[in-house]
């Protein structure tokens, strides 16, 4: 079950970390994490006990620091200019030991500070921040930048260096045709995992009899797989961004509109984040299983190699073969959700496409009622992530809300009428996220204009509202800020993203309501992102003093080989997750609060990877920032 390395590398690769499945687990095993006599790397450490947010603070924004000290009693603390005069000053508000973080913490407000500029500093208990500044468009290049991610992660195409950045160019990657004889196997004729494979990983001999030409989408992560359930949503996410502005007063900013994005189609009159949602919406509708074969409609569960590669191993380096897996209920919704979504949005810029993604969308919906729980499988991970979904009354609920919307035919309405989340909490208190799905119908059902009745509309509106004031009380007992505290105490694998998912729930309640409040909390969220944690560290690459930069992937590997680029600007890591992982983590890591667990290491896929649904989520939080 072992994959062993490619020899014979051109590049210098000091560190191998290779793979194995766990047959019967779901955990990912790392068996030869730490070769070659290397140190096992340390346990990070803040630069400062001060936490401030690092890009810096809205004029018209709330300003708030944490202070690490084992002090007890409120401190002095001053705000300095560039130049080091003092701005302001005053007292420090002690909130005593923070479970997150595993200190005993203080607060610092300086809200009342009307100064603005560039390299302002907080200085209390001997400490100065890292600098910030004051000042309004804060966050228009990291919108920008979270929302261009995508590009350099496209699969079946070269990516053109005078797009994404010359460090970015790569050939086209899973791109050979059949019989071209390409070590890189491509996608263009995947076929089903042989029976034999299936046996072990799905306790059924299931294969199919065909091929499918699922080239394009993007690769998922640091690996170059390619899931539905995650495409799906990080898609999702990308069209509800756009979605906002259409609905929004005011909303619009122009990183949304032609020509905002680093996208090869900028300029060509259609909204670059819908040409960019577009390339992965094509590879979901390749996923779906073609007339006429068993469980047409359904989708393919994902497509990845048969075995985990070595970093760095570029796409176009892949030699491994590809297979698709077991169509899953999970998959279809996913795809029946997104494509439902897509069609409303791409009617104006393009007809033909927008029904071909409605009618794909009805008929997955279709497949999945008459096939409503085949599950995927979690010991399907051999060279791939599992994406293991057992409960899918959210994906249900999820692709009713999107086909109702978009089609206003009462049939989807009396299944959302008749599912457990019509009347339920759609929100999580830990975030939404690629398993748990119930929340982008119901931000569906708020938000976009429908035939939905008014009394279920005002329901569906007050239950967001009502979540909002659930994460606004939560990040009143976090005095790092962050609207994210799960209810197990322990953080979770890809938590910088929960994060951002609940801001983006506060900041959909401020759209409703007009409360300022939720403005004020989400704007406070991003502070927790891009830097004021109990580490010190922007979780985005490229902003702030102390940034994230070697994020688990295999091409965007500098960390491992120096010619090539770290992840690009606008990267968001997984942070902390309280559960470890690998054995990087597991090495420098054990024993962490859950604040703490993290370390930016390329190996440590369980606290640093990158993916497109956390990248999503970033970026439509972030193009929301962008706007305040
Ligand atoms: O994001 C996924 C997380 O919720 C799971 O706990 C974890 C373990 O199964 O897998 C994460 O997804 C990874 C996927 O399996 C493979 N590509 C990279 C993803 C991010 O780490």
């Amino acid at each position: 079950m072992t994959t062993a390395p490619r020899r014979g590398r051109r590049r210098r690769s000091p560190r191998r970390l290779i793979y194995a499945a766990l047959g019967g687990g779901a955990l990912w095993l790392a068996v030869a994490a730490l070769g070659g006599g290397d140190a096992a790397p340390a346990r990070p450490q803040p630069a400062t006990p001060l936490h401030v947010n690092q890009l810096g603070y809205l004029p018209d924004g709330p300003k708030r620091a944490t202070l690490a000290t084992p002090r007890r009693q409120p401190l002095a603390w001053r705000l300095l200019d560039a130049a080091g005069g003092t701005v302001a000053e005053g007292m420090t508000t002690p909130r005593g030991d923070d479970a997150s973080a595993g200190r005993n913490v203080h607060v610092i407000d300086f809200g009342a500070v009307e100064a603005t500029g560039d390299g302002f500093r907080l200085a209390a208990d001997g400490a100065r921040s890292p600098p910030f500044a004051i000042r309004p468009g804060l966050y228009d290049a990291a919108a920008r930048a979270a929302l261009s991610f995508f590009y350099p992660m496209r699969s079946g195409v070269a990516i053109d260096g005078a797009v994404a950045g010359t460090a970015y160019a790569r050939p086209a990657g899973h791109a050979a045709a059949p019989g071209d004889g390409a070590t890189n196997k491509g996608d263009r004729a995947v076929p089903c995992l042989p029976p034999e494979t299936a046996a072990e990983q799905y306790g059924e001999a299931w294969t199919c009899d065909y091929t499918l030409d699922v080239a394009g989408g993007w690769y998922d992560a640091g690996d170059q797989g390619k899931y539905v359930v995650n495409g799906g949503i990080a898609v999702a996410q990308l069209l509800s961004a756009y979605e906002r502005t259409l609905h929004v007063d005011g909303a619009g900013a122009e990183a949304l509109g032609d020509g905002g994005l680093a996208v090869p189609e900028a300029g060509n009159g259609v909204p670059d984040i819908l040409d960019e949602a577009r390339w992965q919406l094509e590879f979901l509708l390749s996923m779906q299983v073609p007339e006429g074969e068993p469980r047409a409609g359904m989708a393919h569960h994902k497509v990845h190699d048969d075995a985990w590669t070595a970093l760095p191993t570029l796409p176009h380096e892949d030699p491994r073969p590809r297979y698709l897996h077991r169509p899953s209920t999970a998959a279809t919704l996913n795809l029946a959700a997104a494509a439902a979504q897509g069609a409303r949005l791409y009617r104006p810029h393009d007809a033909a496409f927008a029904e071909r993604l409605r009618a794909a969308a009805v008929r997955a919906y279709a497949a999945a009622r008459a096939e409503p729980d085949l599950l995927p499988s979690r010991d399907a991970s051999a060279g791939g992530g599992a994406y293991f979904d057992e409960r899918l009354s959210d994906e249900f609920y999820w692709a009713a809300a999107e086909l109702f919307v978009t089609t206003g035919e009462p049939a989807y309405l009396a299944d959302l009428e008749a599912s457990p989340h019509w009347r339920g909490t759609a929100f999580r208190r830990d975030g939404f996220d690629w398993a748990n799905v119930a929340a982008l119908g119901r931000l569906t059902l708020a938000t976009v204009p429908s035939t939905l009745e008014p009394a279920a509309r005002a329901a569906a509106r007050a239950s967001l509202v009502d979540a909002a004031e659930r994460y606004l009380a939560l990040q009143q007992g976090e005095p790092f800020g962050q609207p994210y505290a799960p209810e197990s105490g322990r953080y979770a694998w890809g938590s910088s993203h929960l994060v951002a998912q609940n801001a983006i729930v506060l900041a959909r309640a401020h759209d409703l309501s007009g409360d300022a409040r939720f403005r004020r909390a989400a704007l406070e969220a991003a502070d927790y992102l891009f830097g004021r944690n109990a580490l010190g560290l922007s979780y985005v690459t490229g902003f702030g003093a102390r940034h994230a930069e070697n994020q688990h992937s295999r091409w965007f590997a500098a960390q491992l080989d120096p010619a090539l680029p770290h992840p690009p600007r606008g990267t968001l890591a997984g942070g902390p997750n309280s559960w470890l992982g690998d054995a990087v983590a597991d090495a420098a890591l054990a024993g962490c609060a859950p604040q703490l667990c993290y370390i930016d290491h390329i190996e440590s896929f369980s606290t640093n990877e990158m993916t497109v649904n956390w990248n999503a989520a970033l970026g439509q939080f972030a193009a929301w920032l962008a706007e305040q």
